[in-house]
């Protein structure tokens, strides 16, 4: 018998091309996607140039959660065209105010053992329920919805063994954040976190959700938990318990390596500004004044998560000084807590309680204060994110966070024993009419509604032969799709409008990038490693690639920004030895030639014109990956096979 551990075991049933042999390409039948707004649009219009009459998948969802601030008409129009795209092509539409895609995708959607592709980076979450599931670019997702495979590098699968239980105060996010703090940012480039050992029992689905949800932030390809009896039960609460199936790594499975966690000896932690590896204990920081407290995102926003707030701050206020706003994964959620009396705990208690979705999480509403300092149980604090520059935020479990909101200050919620008197229900009253199912009556027969904020998809190109192009700028390391493509909410209603978006491109880290890029009709960027780390959003390379980059030289890029790169015909170069990085500057000219034989070859050379060295640098890139970027990209490989 072949002895396999979970990931193994999901992939094996879902291989269409390539072998299971780690670091080589391979090709997964996907049989769910999910889609949000803020990828949504273009993924749609993607998928409208595949011409198809219906998706292909067993079941496809477009969620609104994100660009849900409407100060002018774009936001509201974006959601009306996916809306018709959803109808026209069999997709389940989710309406604004249902919830964040990953929380209503685990409660009403998610199957165990199944795979599940998303327009957004915390797809994982729904690895909680023991599904496959991955983040990708819009137009990856757009093929999949199309019946195509979804291509990812065979993973290196790291077991992460949980023992003993937490303890009171302590949470599932404090689990996530001391990985964090041993495998950093980088640190699951192309890698399966697959959680194992007796811990696992001691945890609910929600938990284990917010666990599979911030490990995007490790750079992960996804992670994984088991689907057992408690995964039974929670599906069972949302009237779905014909989804379960058990699932488990094989007695005796092999791993990569081994990371233990012992749940006894844990203690709440603290991600640090501006990165969510830069973890400490929360006692390190316990004291420190906060402005604000924000509880809810995709990681922490689940019924349990709010639960365990209200139980802490029941007869409690709100400290003066602190700001405490929530967001309720969902609405059935929100719905809930207001029939179990909860919903009025945080009313009285004075915190303001916004929509279901992503909110303050992508800078749609509630920037701290300039130099402020906010908590808050997201997952990213990127610089810049929050929407205020200045300010600092921590991430943190919901338990420090609510904690902290009473006292004022950072406090460490270790102890509080009121935590554990919540408890996930039993069962969920099940209200889906904010979900709009596929009808038949409308499938191919709908007309796109395109408002005038819908622009196109930039038309990537084959890279040339020989070409030169100046450097236009130089970025250190870990820079994130939130510089390369900042979000916000004057900027979010832009998602589909890529001229707009392109003249603030990196303009967190180069102010006057967009700018040189347009003076010199293009050029290359230079980076660090892990560069493009964090969201899915492939407007982090639609925009460089409508201001005419070519390419991308860095010491290493992260998994989704590295594919959005290639699917839109972008071409992205590794150092073959780093030190070579520090040669370049901002204006140098750099050449290349025989490119296209090169980039078959696997090894490029670069001549530095402005220096006269020539650099030597490496492109790895599957047969499939590489057939993309000679042909300029997904889309356009598409169009031509017809
Ligand atoms: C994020 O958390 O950064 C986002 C916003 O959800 C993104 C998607 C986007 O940029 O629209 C993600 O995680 O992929
Ligand atoms: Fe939404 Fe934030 Fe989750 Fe992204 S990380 S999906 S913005 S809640």
């Amino acid at each position: 018998m072949i002895v396999a551990n979970l990931t193994e075991k999901i992939i094996s049933r879902h291989i269409t091309d390539g072998e299971m042999k780690p670091g080589t390409e391979i090709g997964l039948r996907i049989d769910q996607t999910l889609t949000q707004d803020s990828t949504g649009t273009m993924a749609y219009l993607e998928l409208e140039a595949m011409e198809i009459d219906r998706v292909k998948t067993k079941l496809s969802v477009a969620y609104i959660d994100h660009n849900m601030l409407q100060a002018g008409p774009e936001n509201f129009d974006d959601h009306l065209f996916i809306q018709s795209a959803a109808k026209n092509y069999g997709i389940w539409f989710s309406k604004p105010g249902n919830g964040i895609c990953h929380q209503v995708h685990l409660e009403r959607f998610g199957v165990p053992g199944d795979t599940l592709i998303g327009s957004d980076s915390h797809t994982p979450t729904a690895g909680g329920l023991g599904m496959l599931a991955i983040g990708a670019g819009g137009v990856d997702v757009a093929a999949a919805m199309a019946g195509r495979s979804y291509y990812i590098q065979m993973p290196d699968v790291i077991e992460v063994r949980l023992t003993g239980k937490l303890r009171a105060g302590v949470s599932a996010k404090d689990i996530i954040l001391y990985v964090l703090q041993q495998e950093t940012v980088k640190g699951g480039v192309n890698k399966v976190y697959e959680y194992t050992g007796e811990g696992v029992k001691t945890l609910s689905v929600p938990e284990r959700a917010t666990i599979t949800n911030m490990g995007a932030e490790l750079g992960a390809t996804t992670s994984v938990f088991p689907s057992d009896e408690i995964t039974r039960e929670f599906l069972k609460s949302m009237g779905r318990e014909e989804a379960y199936q058990p699932l488990a790594a094989d007695e005796g499975a092999s791993y990569y390596k081994t990371i233990e966690v012992n749940l006894d000896e844990l203690v709440p932690m603290v991600a640090c500004p501006h990165s969510p590896d830069k973890v400490v204990a929360v006692s390190e920081l316990a004291g420190e004044a906060i402005h604000q407290v924000a509880i809810g995102s995709c990681t922490n926003s689940s019924y349990l998560d709010l639960a365990k707030c209200a139980m802490l701050l029941k007869g409690k206020k709100v400290n003066e000084n602190i700001s405490l706003v929530i967001s309720p994964g969902s609405r059935q959620i929100l719905k809930r807590l207001a029939d179990d009396g909860l919903l009025s705990i945080f009313l009285e208690a004075g915190a303001r309680v916004l929509e279901c979705g992503c909110g303050p999480c992508i800078g749609m509403g509630q920037a701290p204060c300039n130099n402020g300092k906010s908590l808050r149980t997201f997952n990213r604090n990127f610089y810049g994110r929050s929407g205020t520059k200045s300010a600092d935020v921590y991430l943190v479990s919901p338990e420090t966070a609510i904690a902290s909101a009473v006292a004022g200050v950072i406090t460490d919620p270790m102890g509080i024993e009121v935590f554990a008197e919540a408890q996930v229900p039993e069962k969920f009253e099940i209200d889906d009419n904010l979900l709009i199912a596929p009808n038949e009556d409308y499938i191919g027969k709908t007309e796109l509604v395109k408002g005038p904020n819908i622009k196109g998809v930039p038309a990537a190109v084959p890279p040339q032969d020989v070409f030169s192009a100046k450097v236009l700028t130089v970025l250190e390391d870990n820079i994130t799709t939130d510089h390369i493509m900042p979000s916000n909410a004057s900027l979010l209603p832009y998602r589909s409008n890529i001229p707009h978006l392109a003249d603030f491109c990196l303009t967190p880290s180069d102010a006057e990038f967009p700018a040189k890029a347009k003076a010199n009709g293009g050029g290359i960027i230079v980076a660090g490693e892990n560069y493009g780390q964090g969201s899915s959003r492939e407007h982090a390379a639609l925009a460089p690639l409508y201001l005419g980059v070519k390419a991308v030289v860095a010491k290493s890029f992260a998994r989704i920004h590295k594919q959005n790169l290639v699917n839109n015909g972008i071409i992205p170069l590794t150092f073959a030895n780093p030190a070579d990085y520090d040669t370049i500057h901002e204006g140098d000219e750099l050449a290349f030639e025989d490119l296209i034989a090169q980039i078959k070859s696997g090894n490029v050379t670069m001549t530095n014109k402005t220096t006269g060295a020539a650099i030597a640098l490496q492109i790895e890139l599957g047969d499939r990956q590489e057939a993309l970027l000679l042909g300029g990209g997904l889309l356009t490989s598409i169009k031509n096979e017809k």
